[in-house]
């Protein structure tokens, strides 16, 4: 089918359900929380009849990004399931899958659960928001302004500030769309992203005096839990600065580790700027973008084996580049 006809038909079975439920990924980061409230708040502009709620554990830091809803599934009426930014079922927070028959997927990442029988995946997308962005711009959906200003974000943050590789053409001219269109204060929105308290640049500080690094450029790190109740920082804060490691020269793929005492499960963030990690991340309870992926483990032999396994690729990495 081709793109036109696609978003056609998303467009039409959001217009043809009364009741919608929008689902991301367990974890979220600002791209599943902005290109879901994004939706929400379009298909709510554009028909003000609808029963739209977006679903998942709520998270105190990106609360300027939307508040979640609270769903009762027994007492929905052939709802429409629309689900973004996650390309395998188990991953998808907040909702009973089975109890959907119509589904819609919508996502960028390397396609793996086949989830409904309408399907947009574009692994090359630099995020989930950029194709919101897309499937309003082309259809009668319109745009409020607080949701140009979520997919802004979702965005600018997901291509790291237009750095990533998936950053397209494309990807520009969206957002040019999207400011020409909605009239976003741009500076604002980075305030909303980027600040942050003191206490994070010193934990930063920290993971970098502390980040173990092999001669095969693998960096990695198990945070205390007293490093995080030193530095006060919360343990997603702690996960998320794994972004501010890139363009290191000695490091090509780095992984930081907490572990979550509620959930009794190690959380690992991965990044990499040549080997491919996802593959690697998968057999661990986890997955990704082949250059970024997170994993959650329950026992700590297998974070072992997994930092293992991540140097063994950087190491095969640089032999090839050698050759
Ligand atoms: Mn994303």
């Amino acid at each position: 089918m081709n793109l036109g006809t696609l978003k056609k038909k998303i467009f039409k079975s959001i217009k043809n359900h009364n009741e919608i439920i929008i689902a991301r990924h367990i974890g979220p980061d600002p791209d599943a929380i902005a290109s879901t409230n994004a939706l929400k708040l379009a298909i709510k502009e554009t028909f003000k009849n609808k029963k739209v709620l977006v679903v998942g554990k709520s998270v105190s830091r990106f609360k300027y990004l939307g508040e979640m809803d609270n769903i009762d599934e027994n007492v929905l009426n052939n709802p429409l399931l629309i689900v973004l930014d996650v390309p395998n079922i188990s991953r998808i927070d907040g909702i009973n899958f089975s109890k959907y028959k119509d589904i819609i997927k919508i996502d960028h990442h390397p396609y793996e659960d086949k989830m409904g029988n309408i399907e947009w995946v574009d692994d090359k997308a630099s995020s989930v928001s950029q194709m919101i962005t897309e499937l309003i711009l082309d259809t009668n959906l319109l745009l409020p302004k607080k949701a140009a200003e979520n997919l802004f974000l979702g965005i600018v943050s997901d291509s790291e500030r237009f750095s990533l590789s998936y950053t397209s053409s494309k990807t520009f001219y969206l957002v040019a769309k999207l400011i020409e269109k909605s009239n976003i204060d741009i500076v604002s929105l980075y305030k909303c992203l980027y600040m942050r308290p003191f206490s994070e640049i010193r934990f930063q500080g920290y993971i970098a005096t502390n980040l173990n690094v092999t001669e095969n450029n693998f960096a990695y790190l198990k945070i205390s839990k007293e490093a995080i109740l030193e530095y006060g920082v919360d343990i997603a804060a702690a996960s998320n600065l794994v972004n501010n490691f890139n363009y290191i020269k000695e490091i090509i793929a780095w992984a930081l580790v907490v572990y979550d005492e509620k959930n009794e499960i190690f959380k690992v963030n991965i990044r990499s700027r040549g080997p491919v990690i996802n593959n690697i991340a998968s057999k661990y309870n986890g997955g990704g973008h082949p250059l970024a992926s997170g994993a959650r483990i329950k026992n700590e032999n297998d974070v072992n084996n997994l930092f293992a396994e991540l140097d063994e690729v950087c190491k095969k990495y640089n032999e090839d580049r050698k050759i």
